[in-house]
């Protein structure tokens, strides 16, 4: 893979909250052994033995709705390789300017194609993922998602949407990952801040990373094939669970088998 510029990568990321890697950035063999894992942990196969994580989706749950499943590595060893990939940790560390890169959580999501008679609820709402972990990471944390792709997503799978530079705007009481009808037209914008949609298509095994506050969601998949990912979320050396405690989302970073540090070292970690 020829790589960009560490300069670019970091510059870009930063102004824009932002940064997509078209193509797989990891080895394609590691990448389709995740994807099959996808679909044993679907099964209700886990060939760790280890039991799932308490999960929005779980095995028998309606196939047509959105699959959200919590920390997938616990149960399926490829995806435990594929997080722990050092390829990822290398490009993490460049996007964030960090000494040291941390996995603290992951989560699978498996967005089927859309059935039109059916509720399929499959849409991302707009939202910042900041929302979901300020109760457990002190403010100013520097955290960030690094979102791989598992298959080919293209406009019509429902890819994500990064609305540009809105990490910039603060934070928005609106976004709501849950709900399937919030619009631009919801979240109150300040004159000059520009609602500039950005569709992350890319390749199997390509990525993108996401700042903590930048507005992203998702829409229908209107192809015939799942849109298959793993949210893998990050953290730099400069990031501390709040108070000092272990929160729910918190709970896993001192077991490095669970939450690898995938670039640098402990040393570098404040846990
Ligand atoms: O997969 C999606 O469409 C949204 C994922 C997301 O919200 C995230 O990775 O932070």
């Amino acid at each position: 893979m020829q790589l960009p510029d560490a300069n670019n990568i970091k510059t870009s990321f930063n102004e824009n909250g932002y940064y997509i890697f078209n193509d797989s950035v990891a080895d394609i063999e590691l990448v389709e052994n995740a994807r099959v894992g996808i679909d044993k942990i679907r099964n209700g196969d886990y060939d760790t033995g280890k039991p799932l994580e308490p999960s929005p989706w779980n095995p028998g749950d309606d196939s047509n709705v959105l699959c959200k499943i919590e920390q997938p590595q616990i149960v399926n060893r490829a995806i435990a390789d594929l997080i722990t990939s050092s390829q990822i940790g290398a490009l993490a560390a460049k996007a964030a300017d960090a000494e040291m890169i941390q996995v603290w959580w992951v989560q699978l999501l498996y967005k089927p194609s859309i059935v039109f008679d059916s509720k399929s609820e499959t849409k991302v709402g707009w939202h910042q993922d900041w929302t979901y972990w300020k109760n457990d990471w002190q403010d100013g944390s520097n955290l960030f998602t690094g979102w791989i792709a598992l298959s080919e997503i293209a406009e019509k799978s429902g890819p994500m949407k990064f609305i540009k530079k809105s990490h910039r705007w603060g934070e928005f009481a609106e976004g709501d990952f849950f709900n399937q009808n919030n619009s631009r037209n919801d979240f109150r914008l300040k004159p000059g801040q520009i609602w500039d949609e950005i569709s992350a298509v890319m390749s199997a095994g390509g990525m993108s990373f996401h700042d903590k506050l930048l507005l992203h969601g998702s829409s229908y998949n209107t192809s015939n094939e799942p849109r298959c990912s793993l949210a893998i979320h990050l953290r730099s050396e400069k990031s501390k669970p709040l108070s000092n405690e272990r929160g729910i989302l918190t709970k896993y970073i001192d077991d490095l088998e669970i939450c690898p540090i995938i670039y640098g070292n402990k040393f570098n970690a404040a846990f």
